[in-house]
């Protein structure tokens, strides 16, 4: 037993250095270096033969989706090789870990003693195996009978004064069927506090296209991008986050399509890839993915947009019209005059200044986007977090009506979203703000009473417990702790609950930061087999382009005692909701009666058993791609943007945090950012070689980070600064290390999406 009550939890991750090798920046991606970190990760992490099994099932018809990103599958046919990526391989290594943690393990460290270590560190450990509790005052975990869980939960949550003094989070894991009956459980117990990733991720995304096109998701399809003229990626880095997408830029390419990239940094999978899976390209090495690469200047997007919207609209009048099409903008838009007057007066200067772009680097943009009309946009993190998130996509919007790019073959808009089911855990209802219409259905079918009042997002779930507003926490996966803005902060909020509980495959740095107790209970990951009264189950998702497709595990659980997320929302809601009129049982007995459900609930699901049985599923309804516009009026709207505000003090840096090559957000695959040439550390802050040599800091120096707003001073220590091509003034480094550093009040307008991609901070040398 260790000693180490009078220490103190640690709420930040460890600031410990791992042994930083630099290389160039790679200018090529995937090929054969992604096929052999792949295969390390499979030998090193897994049992030899599960990872076959799984490598041959992954993202196949019939097989399970991914539980990486959120990329569609081809339609029709699927590589033979699998249809995987590099980080596909390194997720399910991840998940199938042939390392396992049970109650042992944790009667011998302590919470405190497991507060010393990161992310990395504890994903490591292995696969948790049995339920585990964390008694008040206590030092240990120790196991728990999955009932008592049950009841020990079900009693917090009759304690409360108020259902919306509890707080149910949701990661974008979550199959459609587990976080169907999750969102009933919340609804029937009596708060729409449904806080979810989403918030942190494309809410911005989803906010400003449903006011300007009248749908929160992207309106094209797989072929669209291998149809389009044009793509405009705008902050995303698909290499590393979405590396199938790579295939699809490639086929684009090969069709005749031109690629721009918006990026600050030049990320190798976006300028050459080598596709693994064709011994052709492998041998003549591969192909150029970007034409024109713009190194825009962190939330320069705007600026550059309406530039670039300037020149389009010069470019038009000089040939006498053509370029814009207005007769789609007559008969579908409105706020055509408003917006282009604007355009017509924007500050040039002023937009180039912001974008640091030169105006011949516009231009050149402006004549590829001018003379073509099949043009998507595709967007990520580089967009939405930021607090302009949600003006950034309707500039964007503003650039896809002006030329009528959207519901029509090979154009439209194109959000990459995350989580492999982020976009399908909205369609089922996860969602802080239910539509009325939703809410009336489930009373309906369910024959409960729905609270109507909107619930918290997460940065005001945040909030409401650190005011004590809110005292049981509750996650269907994820990691609250690590993912949210300002450590500290949210770290006080957590530990002022009574109840922390958190339904995980892997252990993380949210199990250690706690309420007065707390619980971890371990479910079923997407590549196991879920069997359910003797049958065999599966369940479904939705990827980033609405199609919905099945998903079934492949190996045996690593323990008898896990159970799948659909069967504890059902104990659960049995342990509390002791008059409920749900048939609880029968959901999770068979998930074809969640599936039955749906159908009755929601809009697009006619036939949702018999079609989701379908070799590739099928698609959601989605009215932007037939040009049918939901928005209150009808019409797609064109929005007047103003140019962001940019403050920033003569000695303060602009940082983004973004992802390393070898991480699935906060769970660490390894250490290296091999594109980015960054080995062997990810306590590292990139910052341009002028800035460095202007503030005197040397390759490598140790260097501490603050940042300052609304005059609260938050910190982070010990980074090794390095040169990389970055525009000047600007800054990165990874998520989650930087995040102590992440205002918890700076967030997107509207969205409340925390601008994790735009954050003030001071760079100090620590021994200068
Ligand atoms: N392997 C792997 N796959 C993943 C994930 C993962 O962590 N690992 N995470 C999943 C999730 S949840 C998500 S949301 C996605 C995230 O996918 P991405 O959005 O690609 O991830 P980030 O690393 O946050 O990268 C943001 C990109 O935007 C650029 N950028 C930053 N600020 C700006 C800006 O102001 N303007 C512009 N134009 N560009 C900017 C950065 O240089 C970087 O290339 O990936 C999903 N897929
Ligand atoms: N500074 C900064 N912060 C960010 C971002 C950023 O770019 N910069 N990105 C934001 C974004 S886009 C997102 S989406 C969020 C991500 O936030 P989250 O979704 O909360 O975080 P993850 O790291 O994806 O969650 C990992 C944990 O999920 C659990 N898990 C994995 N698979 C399963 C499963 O099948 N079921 C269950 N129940 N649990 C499972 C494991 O225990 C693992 O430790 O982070 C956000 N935070
Ligand atoms: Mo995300």
């Amino acid at each position: 037993m260790s000693e180490s009550k009078d220490k103190e939890i640690k709420t930040q991750p460890p600031e410990e250095f791992t042994g930083l090798k630099q290389k160039a920046p790679k200018e090529t991606s995937v090929g054969k270096d992604a096929i052999f970190s792949a295969l390390g990760q499979m030998n090193k992490y897994m049992k030899k033969g599960e990872a076959l099994k799984l490598s041959l099932k992954i993202n196949q018809k019939g097989g399970f989706d991914c539980p990486g990103c959120a990329w569609p599958d081809p339609d029709d046919e699927r590589s033979k090789l699998g249809e995987y990526c590099e980080n596909g391989i390194k997720a399910i290594a991840e998940e199938r870990s042939k390392k396992t943690i049970g109650a042992d393990f944790f009667a011998k460290h302590s919470v405190q003693e497991l507060s010393e270590l990161s992310d990395f560190e504890l994903g490591k450990k292995g696969r948790l195996l049995e339920p585990l509790v964390l008694e008040e005052g206590a030092t240990h975990y120790k196991p728990i009978k999955w009932e008592d869980a049950f009841q020990l939960i079900a009693d917090e949550l009759n304690k409360l004064p108020s259902p919306d003094e509890a707080i149910f989070y949701t990661s974008g894991r979550t199959s459609n069927e587990a976080a169907y009956l999750y969102q009933l459980f919340v609804r029937a117990y009596g708060t729409n506090n449904m806080p979810d990733c989403s918030n942190m991720c494309h809410e911005s995304s989803g906010v400003g296209l449903s006011e300007t096109v009248g749908i929160g998701k992207g309106s094209v399809t797989l072929e669209d991008i291998h149809q389009a003229e044009v793509l405009l990626i705008m902050g995303q880095n698909p290499g590393t986050n979405h590396p199938r997408m790579l295939s699809a830029l490639e086929k684009c390419k090969v069709n005749g399509g031109q690629i721009i990239t918006v990026n600050p940094l030049p990320e190798a999978g976006l300028m050459h890839y080598t596709d693994p899976q064709s011994p052709k390209r492998m041998l003549t090495n591969g192909i150029e993915l970007t034409d024109l690469f713009l190194p825009v200047r962190i939330n320069g997007d705007v600026a550059f947009l309406k530039a670039l919207m300037f020149e389009i609209l010069q470019m038009d009048i000089a040939q006498d019209g053509g370029l814009i099409d207005h007769d789609f903008i007559d008969e579908y838009t409105e706020g055509y005059e408003q917006f282009i007057t604007a355009i017509r007066n924007i500050d040039y200067m002023a937009c180039l200044r912001q974008c640091g772009l030169e105006a011949k680097q516009v231009r050149a943009a402006a004549k590829i986007i001018a003379k073509n009309e099949k043009i998507i946009v595709c967007w990520a993190m580089g967009l939405t977090q930021h607090e302009n998130g949600v003006d950034n996509i309707k500039e964007v919007v503003n650039l896809l009506l002006m030329k009528g790019a959207i519901g029509k073959p090979g154009a439209g808009t194109c959000p990459v979203r995350g989580h492999s089911n982020v976009q399908g855990d909205r369609t089922m209802g996860i969602w802080e703000e239910p539509k009325p219409e939703f809410l009336d259905k489930l009373d309906e079918i369910h024959g409960i009473k729905a609270p109507r009042a909107h619930g918290y997002s997460v940065v005001p779930a945040i909030n409401a417990m650190k005011e004590g507003k809110a005292k049981f926490f509750f996650a269907m996966g994820g990691n609250f702790l690590s993912a949210t803005p300002d450590t500290e902060f949210t770290a006080k909020a957590l530990q002022n609950c009574d109840l922390t509980v958190h339904v995980s495959t892997k252990p993380n740095r949210s199990h250690l930061i706690h309420g007065k107790k707390a619980l971890i209970l371990p479910c079923l990951g997407r590549t196991d087999k879920d069997i359910q009264n003797g049958k065999e189950q599966f369940v479904s998702c939705e990827n980033s382009m609405g199609v919905v497709q099945s998903s079934k595990g492949a190996l045996n659980p690593p323990s008898k005692e896990l159970l799948s997320e659909v069967r504890i929302v059902a104990e659960l809601a049995k342990a509390t909701l002791k008059n409920s009129s749900i048939n609880w049982n029968e959901f999770a007995n068979d998930y074809d009666n969640i599936r039955d459900a749906v159908e009755q609930t929601i809009p697009g699901f006619e036939d949702y058993n018999k079609r989701v049985r379908q070799p590739a599923g099928f698609y959601l309804p989605n009215g932007a791609r037939e040009r049918k516009f939901n928005t209150d009026t009808g019409k797609a709207k064109f929005s007047t943007i103003p140019l962001p505000k940019h403050e920033q003090a003569e000695d303060e840096y602009i940082m983004m945090t973004i992802r390393s090559h070898d991480q699935y957000n906060t769970t660490i695959y390894g250490l290296d950012d091999r594109y980015r040439g960054i080995y062997n550390e990810r306590r590292v802050v990139m910052m341009n070689e002028a800035d460095m040599k202007a503030a005197g800091i040397q390759h490598k120096e140790v260097v501490n980070l603050s940042s300052e707003y609304n005059g609260v001073m938050r910190y982070a220590n010990k980074f090794l600064a390095i040169p990389y091509p970055i525009p000047r003034g600007n800054v990165a480094t990874y998520f989650p290390e930087a995040n102590p550093l992440v205002p918890i009040d700076s967030f997107a307008a509207k969205s409340k999406t925390p601008a994790s991609k735009r954050v003030r901070i001071r760079i100090h040398r620590a021994n200068g």
